[in-house]
């Protein structure tokens, strides 16, 4: 497809032991870019699942779900050619599985060696897994976490890592893995960044941007988000938001903004038009929404703000 020609593609492994949380991570990440799937009901992955997602035109990315059974981790460690081409690493350690610490982070150095011998010089993240919110604060986690930290650190000086603490019942915590893993290829976390010091300054409750297809380039949620509030409360808002502009556009009336008034809080959502380049004919359209409260002067500001903000933010991502 003469369009998809200047698609880039990045392979992005998820690895780990069974039962780590794989699947479900990528299942949680695929519904946030508008899949839709369920997390009941897993299976154990069948050795590799692969799937797809394009951002922006622009990027297309291989997900690569390797199934983390004992039987599927001896194919891979002794078959090196799985993990060539790799763009990025997420490494989960199911943190409430104390027992099978030793077994998860000897597996780890078992492809850290692929990678070593592969000359992978990317960072490798890894994500202490199921860090459910109601664990966030026990010592006895906290302290898990620095145990396994050093241990991989200390065993392996020459590489670098990141450390995540993810979980579904925290949404942002897995988009933040991702993107910060993707960061030094796409430059997602830059717009995450951008969006959360304009969050802050403006005491929004959420921020999203996303595409007219719905798919969330970046985002910004106050405090924690689970996948249900993430379900009722985020989707359907940005389901409204997408219908309202397509009426718009529709009708062809000009309007790019919307603002709605709840008692002390109100949304407001802009659309903005990327213009097309050389080989782009359709214009891609983005959609900013995000949900503030109504103190003195705070709703004008946010208007007069946003667009600076949608500049920065383009700048980043094309
Ligand atoms: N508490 C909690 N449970 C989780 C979390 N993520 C996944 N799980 C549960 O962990 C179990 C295993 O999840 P999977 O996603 O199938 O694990 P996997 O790593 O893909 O396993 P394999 O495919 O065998 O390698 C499921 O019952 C999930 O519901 C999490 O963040 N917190
Ligand atoms: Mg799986």
């Amino acid at each position: 497809m003469a369009q998809h020609s200047d698609l880039k593609e990045y392979k992005i492994i998820l690895s780990g032991l069974d039962n780590a949380g794989k699947s479900s991570y990528l299942i949680a990440i695929r519904k946030k870019y508008n899949f839709w799937e369920k997390i009941e009901d897993l299976n154990p992955t069948i050795k590799i699942d692969y799937s797809t997602c394009t951002i922006l035109r622009k990027h297309q990315l291989n997900l690569w779900d390797m199934g983390g059974q004992e039987k599927f981790r001896n194919i891979y460690v002794n078959r090196p050619i799985y993990f060539e081409d790799t763009d990025a690493i997420l490494y989960l350690i199911d943190i409430q599985d104390e027992i099978r610490f030793e077994t998860s982070v000897n597996y780890l150095h078992e492809l850290l060696n692929i990678f070593r011998n592969l000359e992978y010089n990317n960072e490798i993240n890894i994500c202490f897994h199921k860090f459910d919110p109601n664990y966030k604060d026990l010592e006895e986690f906290k302290e898990r976490k620095r145990m396994l930290v050093d241990l991989i650190q200390k065993s392996n000086p020459d590489m670098s890592f990141r450390f995540f603490d993810t979980s579904i019942y925290n949404i942002y915590s897995l988009t933040k893995a991702l993107s910060s893993s993707l960061n030094k290829i796409l430059f997602l976390e830059s717009a995450d960044n951008k969006l959360k010091e304009f969050a802050e300054n403006f005491s929004c409750d959420y921020i999203l941007l996303f595409s007219h297809k719905g798919l969330i380039i970046s985002d910004y949620y106050k405090g924690v988000i689970d996948l249900k509030e993430y379900d009722t409360k985020i989707i359907p808002k940005l389901n409204e938001d997408l219908e309202f502009f397509q009426a718009l556009i529709n009708n062809k009336v000009k309007i790019d903004e919307k603002l709605d008034f709840f008692e002390d809080t109100f949304t407001y959502v802009k659309t903005f038009i990327i213009l097309p380049t050389e080989n782009e004919k359709k214009p891609i359209r983005l959609f900013l929404s995000l949900k503030s409260t109504r103190e003195e002067g705070n709703v004008d500001l946010i208007k007069f703000n946003v667009p600076t903000l949608l500049e920065e933010v383009k700048e980043i991502i094309f």
